[in-house]
C-alpha cells in the first residue's frame, strides 16, 4: 500500500481508519473520501479530502487516476437496522459503491479492501464457533443480503481477473470516536455513554443475546494486517471470520458494574433489531484469520471496557459528547 484511497471516509470506521492509515503511510498518501468536507473537518484539514458520491463513476475515477491510487478502502455502507427502514435505498449504495470500486480498481490495478460482518450468516448459520466457511443463504436483512453478494464478487474479481480482493467479517465495532449509526449491536457503545451520563441504560436487545464484539484498536490492526500479508498465504480472500470478544447485555453491564456499582439495565425491545440479532452468530471461529496472517485479538471485554470508560468519560467532560 503506498496511495491509499478511503471512500466513506466519514464513517465509523473511516473517520479512525483514516488517521491510523496516514500515521503508518504518511498524511499525504491516504486520500479520504466522504460525501461532503463538512461531515469530515479533521481528516480533511490533516490530508488530502475529496467530496465523492460513490456512484458518480466519472469523479470516482479521476479522483483514482489524479493520485495515482493503488489501494482502495471501500466503506461505503448503510448498516442493518437502517437498511431494514429502506432495503432499495441500501441496496444501491452498498453494492453500487462496491461494483464501482472494483470495476475501477480492475481498471487501475488497485488492491480493494472491504469489510464484511457477522450480518453475512443468517439463521441457517450454526451460531456458536461459527465456521469460515459455511451456511450463509437464510439471510434475513438487506444488509446481510449486500455482505454476502459483497463477498461473492470479491472473490469473482479475485478469481477471474487476479484483482487484489481482500476482507473480514467484522463484529460489532465499539470505539469511543465516532459513534455507529443504524446498527444492530449499537447498543455496546451507547450503554457506556449512558452509563457515566445516567447510571442507568434500557438496552433494545435482550439479555441472553449474545453476539462477537471488538474494540476498534484491533479492527483496524486486522485491516492493515490483512492488507500487509503475504498473498501465498491467502487460502481465503473474501471473507475471514475474525473475532475478539462474544457478550450478551447482561455481560457487558456487569463490567461495567466493576467500575459503576449501582450501574441499572433495563429493556425495551426494538423486534426488528431482536430479529437480526438472533440471526446472527453468538461468536465466530476465526482460527482461519489466525493460521493464514497471523490474526489475534488484543482485546477482551475487560480491557476494553476499563479503556472506553476513561476515554468516554474525558469525551463528557470536554464537552464533546
Ligand atoms: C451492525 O450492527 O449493523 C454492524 C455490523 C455488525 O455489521 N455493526
Amino acid at each position: 500500500m503506498k496511495k491509499i484511497l478511503i471512500i466513506g471516509a466519514g464513517g465509523q470506521i473511516g473517520s479512525e481508519l483514516a488517521p491510523y492509515l496516514r500515521a503508518i503511510y504518511g498524511d499525504n498518501n491516504v486520500v479520504a473520501a466522504d460525501i461532503s468536507a463538512e461531515k469530515c473537518k479533521n481528516l480533511a484539514e490533516a490530508g488530502p479530502f475529496e467530496a465523492l458520491d460513490v456512484l458518480d463513476k466519472g469523479r470516482y475515477i479521476d479522483i483514482v487516476r489524479n493520485y495515482k491510487i493503488d489501494t482502495i478502502f471501500n466503506l461505503v455502507a448503510l448498516l442493518s437496522a437502517t437498511g431494514e427502514k429502506n432495503p432499495e435505498l441500501a441496496w444501491n449504495i452498498n453494492i453500487g459503491a462496491l461494483t464501482n470500486s472494483l470495476g475501477i480498481a480492475k481498471d487501475n490495478n488497485c488492491a480493494v479492501f472491504t469489510p464484511s460482518s457477522i450480518g453475512a450468516f443468517g439463521n441457517d448459520t450454526p451460531k456458536d464457533k461459527t465456521p469460515q466457511d459455511t451456511l450463509q443463504r437464510s439471510n434475513t436483512t438487506i444488509y446481510g443480503v449486500c455482505k454476502v453478494t459483497g463477498e461473492l464478487l470479491s472473490d469473482y474479481y479475485f478469481n477471474r481477473f487476479g484483482l487484489d480482493t481482500r476482507s473480514v467479517r467484522f463484529p460489532g465495532l465499539i470505539s469511543y470516536m465516532t459513534l455507529p449509526g443504524g446498527g444492530t449491536t449499537d447498543y455496546a457503545v451507547e450503554i457506556y455513554y449512558e452509563a457515566l451520563r445516567k447510571g442507568a441504560f434500557t438496552c433494545n436487545v435482550k439479555a441472553g443475546t449474545y453476539m462477537d464484539m471488538m474494540y476498534m484498536p484491533d479492527a483496524l490492526r486486522a485491516v492493515v494486517e490483512l492488507m500487509e500479508a503475504d498473498p501465498k498465504k491467502l487460502k481465503h480472500r473474501n471473507s475471514f471470520n475474525i473475532a475478539a470478544m462474544s457478550f450478551d447485555p447482561e455481560g457487558i453491564a456487569a463490567e461495567i458494574r466493576k467500575h459503576i456499582p449501582a450501574f441499572r439495565l433495563d429493556y425495551q425491545v426494538d423486534p426488528v433489531k431482536q430479529a437480526i440479532a438472533d440471526s446472527w452468530p453468538n461468536s465466530m471461529d476465526d482460527s482461519a484469520a489466525h493460521d493464514e496472517w497471523g490474526w489475534k485479538a488484543e482485546y477482551d471485554l475487560k480491557k476494553m471496557t476499563d479503556d472506553m470508560l476513561v476515554k468516554v468519560k474525558e469525551k463528557l467532560a470536554k464537552g464533546l459528547a
